[in-house]
C-alpha cells in the first residue's frame, strides 16, 4: 500500500479555529437576528431561544437515555439491570410520553400565536407616529428606495434615523423578491404589481446589512445594501447629502436602472464622483412608485419590452 504523508494536524486545526473565530467576528456585526438592532429582531430572537429551549424538553432526554438503556439493558452475563419479558403497560409512563409531548406542543403553539401577531409586519405596534415612510422596488439586483416625502431615493445604501418608525410599502418591477435586514425584521415577498408593508425601528447608530432572500438569478448574491441607521441630526444630513449629490431620477434612468444589471455594472453607467462606490443617490418629484405599480394594472399583460426583468428590457447588460 502506498504510504500517504499526512500533515500534521494540529497547525491545521489551529487555522481552521483562527479562520471560524475571524469569519464570527465580522459576521457578528448585526448582519443576524441573533445580534439584534431593533425590537422585532430582538423578539425574534428571544422566541427562538425560547422555542429551542421548549424542544429540549423533548430531545435532551432522548439523546442521553438511548445511549444509557441500550448500555445498561444490553445482554450479558451477571447482569444486574431487570429482566421483565411480560410487562406491557404503566400508566405512568403513557402519562408521561403523551403529556411531555402536548405540554410542549401547547407551549409552543401558545408562544407562536404570540409572536404571530406581535410580529406582524403590518403592525405599527413599536414605534410612534410619525414614521418615515419609504417606498422599496426591487429589480434586478438591487433595491431601490423611494423616500416620497423627501423628493430622495437611493440605491445601495438605506439611511434610516434611529429611534423612529419606518413605514415601508414593497413591490417590485420584476420577479418576486424578497426583502430582509436580519438585524432589524423581515423577510417579506414583493411581487409586481401589488404592495406589502414592513415596519421596523433601529435602536442605535449602526451599519447593517440588508438582502434579498429569494433567488433571482445572476445578481441574486450582489442584490445587498447597507442599512445606516443614524441619530436625527446625521440623517437630515444624509438626505442633504443624497439631494446635493444625487441625479435625476426620471423614466430615462429608472429605465438604465431596472435593466437586467448589478449594482457595480449599474454604478459603472449612473455613478458619478459624488456619490460613494457602491451607492446611488437620486433626486426625484414624480411618483415614480405608483406608476411602477400601475403599470400591471391596465388589465392587459404588459408587453415584454417594458418588463424590467426581461431580456428584452432595455439593452440588457450582456455577460
Ligand atoms: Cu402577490
Amino acid at each position: 500500500m502506498a504510504q500517504v504523508n499526512m500533515p500534521n494536524p494540529i497547525p491545521l486545526l489551529m487555522v481552521a479555529v483562527i479562520l471560524l473565530v475571524s469569519m464570527s467576528q465580522t459576521v457578528a456585526a448585526s448582519d443576524s437576528f441573533m445580534d439584534p438592532q431593533g425590537p422585532i429582531a430582538a423578539i425574534q430572537k428571544t422566541h427562538l431561544l425560547r422555542a429551542t429551549a421548549l424542544i429540549m424538553v423533548a430531545v435532551v432526554p432522548v439523546l442521553v437515555l438511548v445511549p444509557l438503556i441500550a448500555l445498561r439493558y444490553r445482554r450479558r452475563k451477571n447482569s444486574s439491570a431487570a429482566y421483565r419479558p411480560e410487562w406491557d403497560f404503566s400508566a405512568k409512563l403513557e402519562f408521561l410520553m403523551w403529556g411531555v409531548p402536548v405540554l410542549i406542543v401547547a407551549l409552543l403553539s401558545f408562544y407562536l400565536w404570540k409572536a404571530t401577531h406581535r410580529l406582524d409586519p403590518y403592525s405599527t405596534a413599536f414605534g410612534e407616529d410619525p414614521a418615515l415612510r419609504v417606498q422599496v422596488v426591487g429589480l434586478d439586483w438591487k433595491w431601490l428606495f423611494i423616500y416620497p416625502d423627501l423628493g430622495i431615493a437611493s440605491v445601495g445604501e438605506f439611511g434610516i434615523p434611529t429611534k423612529r418608525q419606518v413605514a415601508m410599502t414593497l413591490t417590485t418591477d420584476t420577479v418576486m423578491q424578497s426583502f430582509m435586514i436580519p438585524a432589524l425584521a423581515g423577510q417579506i415577498y414583493a411581487m409586481p404589481g401589488m404592495t406589502t408593508q414592513l415596519h421596523l425601528v433601529a435602536d442605535a447608530p449602526e451599519v447593517m446589512q440588508g438582502e434579498n432572500t429569494q433567488y433571482n438569478g445572476r445578481g441574486f448574491t450582489k442584490q445587498k445594501f447597507r442599512t445606516v441607521a443614524m441619530p436625527n441630526d446625521e440623517f437630515e444630513a444624509w438626505v442633504q447629502k443624497v439631494r446635493d449629490n444625487g441625479i435625476q431620477l426620471n423614466p430615462a434612468t429608472y429605465q438604465t436602472l431596472a435593466m437586467r444589471t448589478d449594482r457595480d455594472e449599474v454604478q459603472a453607467v449612473l455613478g458619478t464622483a459624488k456619490m460613494p462606490k457602491d451607492a446611488l443617490y437620486f433626486t426625484m418629484e414624480e411618483d415614480l412608485f405608483h406608476s411602477i405599480l400601475h403599470r400591471y394594472h391596465g388589465g392587459e399583460a404588459v408587453l415584454v419590452d417594458q418588463q424590467p426583468g426581461t431580456a428584452s428590457f432595455g439593452l440588457e447588460a450582456q455577460k
